[in-house]
C-alpha cells in the first residue's frame, strides 16, 4: 500500500485524531499565506515592521488597518473542502480536535467545535494597556482598502488603544491554548498536520511532540515537509484534494 493508503486505513481505525492546521489549509479559500513567493503577505509586509507590539506602539494606524484589511479578506473567503472534510469527520463517532495556528475563522464557520487557536483570532480585541477584551462593532470593522491606516478605537475602561486579538512575535501564547494544545496532542491516536511550513515556534514543535507520544503524523502539504521519523506519513498534494480523499478512500 502507499502512503495515501496507508494514511485513509490509519485514519479509518483512529479514536482520537488533531489536525494542526496552518495557512495552507485557508490558502484555497483565497486568503494568502505567509511564505508564498508572490502573493504571500510576508513579502507585501515585512512581519518584524507589522506583526510586533514595537510595530503597533510605533504606528497603531497601519498596523490596526493591515489587521482590518485581513479580516475583511476572511470575512469575504468561504471555508473549503479540506475545513469541511475535518468539521464532517467529527460526525463519524471519532474524537476530533483542531489546533491551529491560523487568526481566521474558517475553521468555525465549516462547523468544526474544538477548536484551540495558539495565536488568537481575527474576531477579537482588546485593550493595548489593560488587556481588557473588547467586541467590536460593524462600524468599528470598516476597511475600504489594503494599506489603508485606520486609528485603532479606544477602550471603554482606560481609553487606551484597541489592538487586536492575536498573539505576536516575541509575545507568549495564551497560557490556556498551549496548555489545552499539549493535552490534545499528547494523547491523540493521530495528528494531521495541515498547510504548515513549521517555521514559527512554539507552534512548530507540535508533529514533534506527537510522535514522541507514540502518536501516528500525517503531514498534509504541497511541498515535503515531513521530519523523516518513522510512524509518520507524507501526503504531497493540495489540503482540498488530499484531505477529502484521504477519508473517501477509506
Ligand atoms: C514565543 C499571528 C516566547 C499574527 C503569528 C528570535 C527573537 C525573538 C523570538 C524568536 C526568535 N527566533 C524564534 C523566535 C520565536 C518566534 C518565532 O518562531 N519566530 C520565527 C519567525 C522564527 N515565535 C514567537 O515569537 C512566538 N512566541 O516564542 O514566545 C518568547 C517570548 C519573548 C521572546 C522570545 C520568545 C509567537 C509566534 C506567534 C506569531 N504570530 N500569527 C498574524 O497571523 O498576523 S505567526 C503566523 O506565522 C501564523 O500564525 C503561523 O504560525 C505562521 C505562519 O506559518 P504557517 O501557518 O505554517 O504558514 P506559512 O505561509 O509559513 O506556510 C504555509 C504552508 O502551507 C507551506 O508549507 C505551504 O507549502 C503550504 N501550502 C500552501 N498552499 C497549500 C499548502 N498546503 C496544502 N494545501 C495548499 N493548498
Ligand atoms: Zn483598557
Amino acid at each position: 500500500m502507499n502512503d495515501k493508503e496507508n494514511a485513509a486505513k490509519i485514519l479509518k481505525h483512529a479514536k482520537k485524531v488533531v489536525f494542526f492546521t496552518g495557512a495552507g489549509i485557508s490558502a484555497e479559500s483565497g486568503i494568502p499565506t505567509f511564505r508564498d513567493s508572490l502573493t504571500g503577505l510576508w513579502s507585501k509586509y515585512d512581519p518584524s515592521r507589522l506583526e510586533t507590539a514595537q510595530a503597533f506602539r510605533e504606528n497603531p494606524a497601519l498596523v490596526w488597518g493591515w489587521y482590518l484589511w485581513r479580516r475583511r479578506q476572511m470575512s469575504e473567503a468561504l471555508p473549503n473542502a479540506a475545513h469541511l472534510m475535518i468539521s464532517n469527520l467529527a460526525e463519524t463517532g471519532r474524537e476530533v480536535y483542531v489546533v491551529t495556528q491560523n487568526i481566521d475563522n474558517l475553521h468555525e464557520r465549516a462547523g468544526s467545535q474544538n477548536i484551540v487557536h495558539l495565536h488568537g483570532s481575527l474576531m477579537s480585541a482588546k485593550c493595548f494597556s489593560c488587556h481588557r477584551p473588547t467586541e467590536l462593532t460593524p462600524e468599528q470593522l470598516v476597511v475600504s482598502r489594503e494599506g489603508e491606516e485606520v486609528p485603532p478605537p479606544r477602550c471603554g475602561r482606560c481609553n487606551g488603544r484597541l489592538r487586536p486579538g492575536i498573539v505576536w512575535f516575541k509575545e507568549d501564547l495564551p497560557k490556556g491554548a498551549w496548555k489545552s494544545a499539549m493535552r490534545l496532542v499528547r494523547d491523540c491516536d493521530v495528528l494531521v498536520s495541515v498547510g504548515t511550513s513549521g517555521i514559527v515556534t512554539p507552534a512548530a514543535d507540535i508533529p514533534e511532540i506527537a510522535l514522541s507520544s507514540k502518536a501516528v503524523v500525517i503531514h498534509v502539504n504541497i511541498d515535503d515537509v515531513s521530519l523523516e521519523e518513522p510512524n509518520e506519513y507524507m501526503l504531497i498534494g493540495k489540503a482540498c484534494s488530499v484531505l477529502p480523499a484521504l477519508w473517501n478512500d477509506s
